[in-house]
């Protein structure tokens, strides 16, 4: 039987090349996100390898969130791996300079967000007595960059959230991994200067970073190991980024 899987931010970047990876590769899919249009074509362009089923729901909403596991058929109910990606850095200031609203954004999304969701899935793989959850944090969970204070925090907080979640839920038979990428070229940086594209692709220029696939085949690989295995912790960097402020740009 099809293993069920709950991708959070499935309409860009990396949550999006996973779900096009495990959709052809024997995964059922749950795919989520604030962009409706992008997730009804994902659908489609998914159709031919497997089942998808749509939520469409903010993740900051904790309302939204419990409305749309409720809202799930009892043939979509019982999933099986969660996959926390949904997330965002927004701005790039000293902490003097820093726009409250966009540190609001990062904490109820990186945070709040993926605690919300967490919350709802847990008790069904506990109910099941299996399940696995991967967070997607960052390198900036691991080290602290300028400019970075905020957007560093959150993802702080989801890498201790990834070890206390494994702690709770280890006698549940429950596996969790913490996956720490650099630097990917998705809409990331479009994201974090608000449109400004060309301040985006200056970001990943001069050098090769990774891509939403490269994270899509590492989930893939954590997915894969047998049952008595988990991986709990991997850092994956682009070959030029020797540290999360040391890049070898051309
Ligand atoms: P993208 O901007 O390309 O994708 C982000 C995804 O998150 C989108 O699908 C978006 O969907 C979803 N999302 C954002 N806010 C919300 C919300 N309020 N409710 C529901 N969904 C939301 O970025 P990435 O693919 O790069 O980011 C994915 C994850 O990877 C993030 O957690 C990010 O922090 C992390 N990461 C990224 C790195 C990078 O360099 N790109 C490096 C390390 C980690 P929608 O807008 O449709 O709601
Ligand atoms: C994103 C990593 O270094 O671009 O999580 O902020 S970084």
């Amino acid at each position: 039987m099809k293993k069920i899987v709950l991708i959070t931010g499935a309409t860009a970047g990396i949550g999006e090349a996973i779900a096009k990876l495990l959709a052809k590769n024997d995964y059922k899919l749950i795919i989520t996100g604030r962009r409706l249009e992008r997730l009804e074509e994902l659908r489609n362009s998914l159709a031919a390898d497997t089942d998808i089923h749509i939520l469409n729901f903010d993740i900051r909403n904790e309302t939204e969130v419990e409305n749309a596991i409720n809202s799930l058929p009892a043939e979509w109910k019982e999933i099986d791996v969660l996959i926390n990606n949904a997330g965002l850095a927004v701005g790039l200031n000293h902490i003097n300079d820093g726009v409250i609203d966009d540190w609001e954004r990062m904490i109820d999304t990186n945070i709040k967000g993926l605690l919300y969701i967490t919350r709802f899935v847990s008790p069904i793989m506990v109910q099941n007595k299996q399940g696995h959850i991967v967070n997607i944090s960052s390198i900036a969970g691991k080290e602290i960059y300028e400019y970075g204070n905020v957007y560093g925090a959150t993802k702080h907080a989801v890498d201790a959230l990834s070890r206390a979640i494994r702690i709770d839920l280890v006698k549940d038979g429950i596996k969790v991994t913490n996956i720490a990428p650099g630097m990917v070229d998705t809409e990331f940086s479009l994201v974090r200067f608000k449109g400004d594209k060309k301040r985006a692709d200056k970001v990943y220029s001069g050098f090769t970073p990774l891509f939403g696939e490269d994270i899509a085949e590492t989930v893939l690989f954590t997915l894969q190991q047998p049952a008595h295995v988990n991986l709990n912790d991997i850092v994956i960097m682009p070959t030029a980024q020797a540290a999360i402020s040391v890049i070898h740009r051309a």
